[in-house]
């Protein structure tokens, strides 16, 4: 952070950085960087996070496809080994930059002629994209493992409503029924026995009248 810009004029430059956030400027920045220097810078954030880079100024000597004269190499670690993310160099302000994990190395080399601006980027670090889709997945998840066992219940009380209310209204209709045969039988019952009965009656009155006047003919 407090690296010399008369050192990084010479050759060496850079820093190792740390946290969750910084900015990162080419050597004299917004002067014109010099000739012949060699920067490398290291980013760590904490772990579970991504590094995200990027420029709010970018002014290099371009130098074709591969960057041949001064360039700013962007790598996905702290390695010199690294994956190179990109080799950048020209005026067109590349796009952000991010990082697979929490690791991030700049290396800035100029020639021995030409210089310009140079660049100044700024980087963080963000939750790593995979975290958030889990918690998102997660999240939804739980949502519908509630909306189903919301809808199982629903559907269970309501069926277990239903069947109640069947099986009520068919206990009270066989009753019913039941009741009907009962009366019905009742009914027969008594009839049968009330015209028994009057047939009886009517016997017994008609053999006593005949009984009676046969007597007193007699
Ligand atoms: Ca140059």
């Amino acid at each position: 952070m407090f690296n010399s810009t008369h050192l990084s004029s010479l050759l060496d430059c850079g820093q190792t950085l740390r946290g969750t956030s910084g900015t990162i400027t080419s050597p004299n920045y917004p002067s014109y960087y010099p000739n012949s220097a060699s920067c490398v810078w290291t980013i760590t954030s904490n772990p579970g996070t991504q590094i995200k880079l990027s420029f709010s100024t970018f002014y290099l000597e371009s130098g074709g496809s591969t960057c041949s004269n001064d360039y700013l190499m962007v790598r996905d670690g702290t390695s010199p080994f690294s994956r190179i993310i990109r080799k950048l160099c020209g005026s067109t302000k590349p796009d952000i930059i991010v990082a697979s994990g929490n690791t991030l190395r700049l290396e800035f080399r100029s020639d021995s002629s030409v210089t310009y601006r140079g660049f100044r980027a700024v980087w963080s670090a963000r939750p790593v994209l995979v975290v958030v889709v889990v918690v998102v997945v997660v999240a939804a998840a739980v949502v519908v493992v509630v909306v189903v066992v919301v809808v199982v219940v629903v559907v269970v009380v309501v069926a277990v409503v239903v069947v109640v209310v069947v099986v009520v209204v068919a206990v009270v209709e066989v009753v019913l029924v039941e009741v009907v045969v009962v009366i019905e039988v009742v009914v027969i019952v008594v009839v049968v026995v009330v015209v028994v009965v009057v047939v009886v009656v009517v016997v017994v009155v008609v053999v006593v009248v005949v009984v009676v006047v046969v007597v007193t003919a007699v």
